[in-house]
């Protein structure tokens, strides 16, 4: 836990060498987030393997330090495409590979390029506060993170999962998600196994749930 201290004046009057005795300090605590998060950045350079063009930005496990990165870095509507953001809790790495990955999934909204002006920034931000927040409940343990990718055919924003074969657990996360990015029920979204979209393209690629 982060404390930091600060001087306040017990009655708001100016300081004088009288009133100095009236100067107390006070901690400031700074409130936990449940897990320590990390943010990292991808910029596509095609010249390098995947992932080398992944940078881990930061790490914060405070409300007030994520608000603090937020506000800092570039909405996602103002990337270059081809770039992405993801999430991930301290010690999962935002790929396939990570062992906490491995056997998991994501639940995958789809964007159209309409969407980028209207909704992208405002889905990425309830997407980065359902994580950080412990948005769903009991299976917030099953999370590992979230991704945006900014790409000119359609950008995409998902929740990655540990675990396919955990129904009740990524079903619960699906619901929860879409009605926190207050999604009509007639749009449906669908969850893909990390195993087939990094085997399988496009069509090939059949969602495992949908909500
Ligand atoms: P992408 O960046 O997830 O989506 O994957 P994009 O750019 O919309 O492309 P599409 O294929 O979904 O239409 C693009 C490519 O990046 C993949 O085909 C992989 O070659 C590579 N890639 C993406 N991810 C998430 C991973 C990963 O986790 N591990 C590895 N090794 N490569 C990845």
């Amino acid at each position: 836990m982060t404390t930091v201290y600060l001087a306040v004046f017990e009655q708001s009057e100016e300081m004088t060498s009288s009133k100095k005795e009236h100067l107390t300090i006070q901690p400031y605590v700074k409130h936990p987030l449940q897990n320590r998060w990390t943010l990292w950045f991808f910029k596509n350079d095609k010249s390098k393997p995947w992932q080398a063009n992944l940078r881990l930005v930061t790490k914060f496990d405070t409300v007030e330090d994520f608000w603090a990165l937020y506000n800092h870095i570039q909405l996602a509507s103002r990337l270059m495409s081809g770039c992405d953001y993801s999430l991930f809790k301290d010690g999962i790495e935002p790929m396939w590979e990570d062992n906490r990955n491995k056997c998991g999934g994501r639940w995958l909204i789809t964007l159209s390029k309409q969407q980028r002006m209207l909704e992208l920034d405002q889905f990425w931000l309830e997407t980065l506060l359902c994580l950080i927040g412990e948005a769903f409940d009991d299976y917030s343990n099953e999370v590992c993170g979230g991704v945006i990718n900014v790409r000119a055919k359609g950008d995409k924003i998902a929740i990655w999962t540990r675990d396919t074969e955990n129904q009740e657990a990524v079903l619960h996360i699906g619901k929860t998600y879409k009605e926190r990015l207050g999604l009509p029920v007639k749009i449906v979204i669908g969850y893909q196994a990390h195993a087939d979209t990094a085997t399988k393209s496009g069509l090939g690629i059949k969602n495992k749930f949908v909500v």
